[in-house]
């Protein structure tokens, strides 16, 4: 065994646990970060693509900015499309000029990871059977095996930046934490593939086949996802029938064309909307994923999990400052509100552009009327980019 101390404790590596780990830093609070995967498979997950606003000027005001500001791709729009239709949401003219920011989440990791590492931060890769304790005394500790012996740490604070996945609200005994829930009937299909982005803006497209969403992560790299089976499997969706799929639902009559380019990646994601309430016990904190997990269609999940983890890092340095544990007795609260928020903008998102298999001919006219209502009402098209570009950090 060999035992260390710092002052808190961050299991899981991702984006929640990596700019955790920096915030402290920068006010002078010691971390260590527990990640069970190694760095180059952190470093490389594709996943999201979409910073709010308020993202970006974390990363600056954090001094992980500079490369964001240099290869992060500014949007001003998007397009809805529907009935065969084009319809340009103008984000920035809606909300008084905010933006959002096409930068790979496998990017933002990377910056932080860097900027860990330069500053002598201590990140454990490949962590094995990680298991937190004491987190309901005074006493907390990461336990795990790495590098061929057992490794304890000890802290004041343990961090739950695990994901959905992770160990740490599972940890928490039954009855600490209530559940809040929904599994939708459908899953989304992601590629990517090495061509040309056919728009300059995200598409969100419904179709009476699905749903699909052109997204892109460089001049030269194309994101795109399709609505599928909850239980496909990635067997029955071979490159041709992805691209027959993608042309169907994007076809307009205006000339506009799907640019198609060699798949180099395709994973199946499933859609889920879950908050575990409330995001503390103890000592242990929750942030991103490991508390809540919204579907993608509002591109939320990367941005929520950050938010959580600006509101925990203020919350600790006002303890390490000055004793006090208003904030983090706050902390809990103080995220749900904003999870919510986000909660339902994602679900409503969800649920305006997907096809839903209970759906009858009235639900489907009645969500086109919905579309037709967003595109044509300046209140409902500013209610839809107030949400898309980010709701303002309390
Ligand atoms: P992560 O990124 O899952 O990181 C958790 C980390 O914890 C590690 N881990 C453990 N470490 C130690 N011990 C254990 N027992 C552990 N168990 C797990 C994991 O290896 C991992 O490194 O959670 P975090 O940091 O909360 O970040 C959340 C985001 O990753 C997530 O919300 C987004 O990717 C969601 N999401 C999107 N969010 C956006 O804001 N904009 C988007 O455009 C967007 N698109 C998406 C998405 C997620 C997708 N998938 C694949 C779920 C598109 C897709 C397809
Ligand atoms: C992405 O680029 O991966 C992306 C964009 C928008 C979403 C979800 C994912 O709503």
């Amino acid at each position: 065994m060999n035992p260390m101390r710092t002052q808190v404790g961050i299991v899981g590596g991702g984006p929640a646990g990596m700019m955790l780990a920096h915030l402290l830093h920068r006010a002078g609070i010691e971390s260590i970060v527990v990640e069970a995967r190694s760095r180059e498979y952190v470093q490389e997950r594709v996943r999201a693509g979409v910073l709010e606003q308020g993202t970006c000027d974390l990363m600056r005001e954090a001094g992980v900015g500079a490369r964001l500001a240099r290869e992060g791709i500014t949007h001003h729009g998007l397009e809805l499309r529907f009935g065969g239709d084009r319809h340009r949401i103008d984000l920035s003219g809606l909300t008084g000029g905010k933006t959002i920011t096409i930068y790979p989440q496998r990017e933002v990791v990377k910056d932080l990871i860097d900027a860990r590492i330069a500053a002598g931060g201590a990140i454990f890769f490949e962590a094995d059977e990680v298991g937190i304790r004491g987190f309901d005394g005074n006493a907390p500790a990461i336990r795990f095996r790495g590098g061929g012996s057992v490794q304890e740490i000890s802290c004041d604070f343990i961090a739950g930046c695990d994901g959905f996945h992770g160990v740490c609200r599972p940890s928490l005994p039954a009855g600490a934490l209530t559940i809040f829930e929904r599994v939708y009937p459908f899953a989304w299909l992601g590629i990517l593939a090495e061509v040309a982005p056919s728009s300059d803006e995200l598409i969100y497209c419904r179709h009476d086949r699905g749903f699909a969403l052109h997204s892109m992560r460089s001049p030269t790299l194309t994101r795109l996802y399709l609505q599928c089976g909850p239980d496909d499997e990635i067997g029955a969706w071979p490159d041709q029938r992805v691209w027959a799929e993608l042309h169907t639902r994007f076809a307009v009559g205006d000339g506009w064309k799907l640019n198609e380019g060699r798949i180099v990646q395709k994973g199946i994601t499933p859609m889920r909307s879950f908050v575990a309430e409330p995001m503390s016990y103890g000592r242990v904190f929750l942030a991103g994923d490991a508390a809540h997990i919204v579907p993608p269609t509002g591109a939320k999940g990367l941005n929520l999990a950050l938010a959580d983890v600006r509101v925990l890092a203020a919350a600790l340095a006002k303890y390490y400052a000055d004793g006090s544990r208003e904030l983090l007795d706050s902390y809990s609260r103080s995220c749900l509100r904003r999870v919510w928020k986000v909660q339902r903008f994602s679900w409503w998102m969800t649920s305006l552009l997907h096809r839903f298999p209970e759906d009858n001919p009235f639900d489907r006219r009645r969500q086109v009327a919905e579309l037709d209502y967003v595109t044509n009402s300046w209140a409902a098209a500013q209610s839809l980019a107030e949400n898309y570009v980010g709701l303002p950090m309390d």
